[in-house]
């Protein structure tokens, strides 16, 4: 049992975003829970205030330290067996091994900063992780939260069916996937490649590698680089660039 705790001023964004598919499932099933805070009700102030004018002047607001404090405090007055990740722009990019570690631990706490950032007092002393998705500009934390939910989720032992097992992803075999067909055979003259319907699975077998180390040279090089690749697939690769 996995248990996420969320600390947002927008805690409604999520609720949407959870009620589908395989996130659902698991949420019904009890096998993941995912407790929403709004970072308001722990401001004391009388306007609760989470954010202020940033000391030293510029533009722009800051999320205030104390509420952020009190709500850890009170969601995980032990954090031992806890993570507590902050969302931001300036964190470690999340990838699949990221997604591997954070779902080890029973509780995750997962801060959403909102405005131009956080209280560096934050970072320093109520944080265990930084965690960016990617350079590009979002206007808060929340969207990121929501990826790294459904990231570590689909890890969770029996979260997937036998049928979306994780174990092949193909950021855990090092290679793009192959391209996938269904039916019809024939749409028009768009046609599905014969060898998938001929029966044979060694040649399927050795069509769909062959599909995905091209597909993986063409367009990730990159991974190519940090898998292990076997005799074949090095023959097959050489056939592949011959053949561009
Ligand atoms: C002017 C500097 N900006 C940084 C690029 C300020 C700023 C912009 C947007 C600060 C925070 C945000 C809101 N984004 C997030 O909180 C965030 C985020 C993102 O924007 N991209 C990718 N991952 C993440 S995780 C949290």
């Amino acid at each position: 049992m996995l248990r996420f705790d969320i600390l947002s001023v927008f805690p409604e964004m999520f609720e949407s975003a959870l009620n589908y598919s395989i996130l659902k499932r698991a949420l019904e099933r009890g096998m993941v829970e995912i407790h929403l805070h709004n970072i308001r009700d722990y401001a004391d102030d009388k306007h609760r205030m989470t954010d202020d004018a940033p000391y030293g002047g510029g533009g722009g607001m800051v999320m205030k330290v104390e509420p952020i404090d009190r709500a850890l405090r009170s969601i995980v007055p032990s954090r031992d067996n806890a993570l507590v990740v902050l969302l931001t722009p300036q964190g470690e990019t999340l990838n699949q091994k990221m997604a591997e570690e954070i779902c080890r631990y029973p509780r995750i706490v997962l801060i959403c900063g909102r405005y131009e950032g956080v209280d560096e007092r934050v970072r320093e002393h109520l944080v265990d992780r930084e965690i960016s998705i990617g350079d590009f500009v979002l206007t808060g934390g929340e969207l990121s939260a929501m990826v790294v939910v459904d990231a570590v989720t689909r890890l969770v032992p029996g979260v997937l069916g036998n049928d979306e097992s994780a174990s092949f992803d193909s950021f855990s075999t090092g290679l793009l996937e192959y391209p996938h067909y269904t039916r019809p055979g024939s749409y028009g003259n768009w046609k599905v490649p014969d060898v998938l319907l001929s029966g044979n699975h060694r040649d399927i077998e050795s069509w769909r590698r062959k599909e995905s180390l091209k597909r993986t040279y063409l367009r990730r090089p990159d991974l190519l680089g940090k898998t292990d690749l076997s005799d074949e697939d090095r023959k097959t690769l050489e056939d592949i660039k011959k053949d561009l």
